[in-house]
């Protein structure tokens, strides 16, 4: 079988039209306020108006397109799930977790603002994703509403990223082997992936194999995600990435790359890239984007 992918270019392009519409409807969804309350709502812009790859809104909109849904119907779904990823980031880089300076290549917000004011913007962020998915603009039935909102909160919660992220600070985590890793990054960094894919088709009414067929390409693509991470934080400076790089080297914390050595995790990228395109074999040409989309993230540099 022909393997249809998307160009190099095209793909790019796609990439940055769509999120700008992210941003777009992010800047509407929180507007800012006056008054002490304000501040708060500035933090959260700051953390939600400041660019990112937009991976996740991404595709929840293009695994949406393969049921017939417009890039304009997902929308405020794209919009909930980046609330929660930024929500995410900011919360990571507090001092009780990673302690980082720098996010998006500007200081993070506890540096920007304080941390109380960080931990709310988080919190904020947050709830505001599960009011957007909650409010009838998002969907008009409310049934594909409340699936969302149930799809978000699992992907998020302590049986997903929180539950990663438990397991990321813990005692244990410095001698995971690789089921250990592949669990944790599953849970920290493939959960919220795998909810994006999801959601499109959840807004599409796809059908049970459609949607297991994403759930297994998003499942692959979280973790080929995951090594490149690794590698670009080994191989890249601080000013490439725009966040601090060896971290989790200098915590002594086991990694993909460090259990299996560069040449043999770049290997590992590569054969899930190639499962995950095989996974949407049942979409044909339509899947066209979202395989791209799996080349962009192991050729990805930041
Ligand atoms: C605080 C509950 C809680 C969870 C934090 C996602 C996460 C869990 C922490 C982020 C730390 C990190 C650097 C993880 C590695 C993979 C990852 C999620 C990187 C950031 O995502 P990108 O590359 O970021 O999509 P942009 O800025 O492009 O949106």
């Amino acid at each position: 079988m022909r393997v249809e992918t998307v160009g190099v270019d095209d793909l790019l392009d796609r990439m940055a039209r769509r999120a700008e519409a992210v941003t777009r409807r992010l800047d509407a969804l929180l507007p800012p306020a006056d008054g002490p309350r304000g501040r708060v709502i500035e933090a959260m812009r700051y953390s939600a108006l400041s660019g990112g790859k937009r991976l996740r809104p991404f595709l929840a909109i293009e695994s949406a397109a393969l049921f017939g849904v417009t890039p304009e119907q997902a929308l405020d779904c794209a919009a909930a799930i980046e609330m929660v990823h930024c929500y995410s980031l900011i919360h990571d880089d507090l001092p009780a977790m990673d302690d980082s300076d720098l996010r998006r290549g500007r200081t993070t917000v506890h540096k920007s603002f304080d941390e109380a004011t960080a931990i709310l913007a988080g919190d904020g962020l947050l709830t505001e994703a599960f009011a957007v998915l909650a409010d009838a603009h998002c969907h008009p039935d409310p049934a594909v509403r409340t699936a969302l909102v149930a799809g978000l909160a699992a992907a998020s919660g302590a049986a997903g990223m929180v539950g990663g992220q438990m397991i990321d600070l813990s005692p244990e985590r410095a001698g995971l082997d690789l089921d250990g890793i592949t669990r944790l990054q599953s849970l920290k960094t493939g959960a919220l992936i795998t909810f994006s894919c999801e959601s499109g088709a959840i807004l599409g009414g796809a059908d049970a194999a459609a949607r297991a067929a994403l759930q297994s390409y998003a499942r692959d693509l979280g973790l080929a995600f995951q090594i490149v991470d690794d590698l670009l934080d080994s191989e890249s400076t601080p000013e490439e990435l725009g966040k601090p790089t060896g971290q989790d080297d200098a915590a002594g914390k086991a990694t993909f790359l460090g259990l299996l050595g560069a040449e043999a995790a770049r290997a590992k990228a590569h054969d899930l890239v190639k499962r995950a395109c095989a996974q949407l074999e049942i979409f044909a040409k339509k899947a066209e984007v979202l395989r791209g989309t799996a080349h962009f993230v192991i050729e990805r540099r930041s």
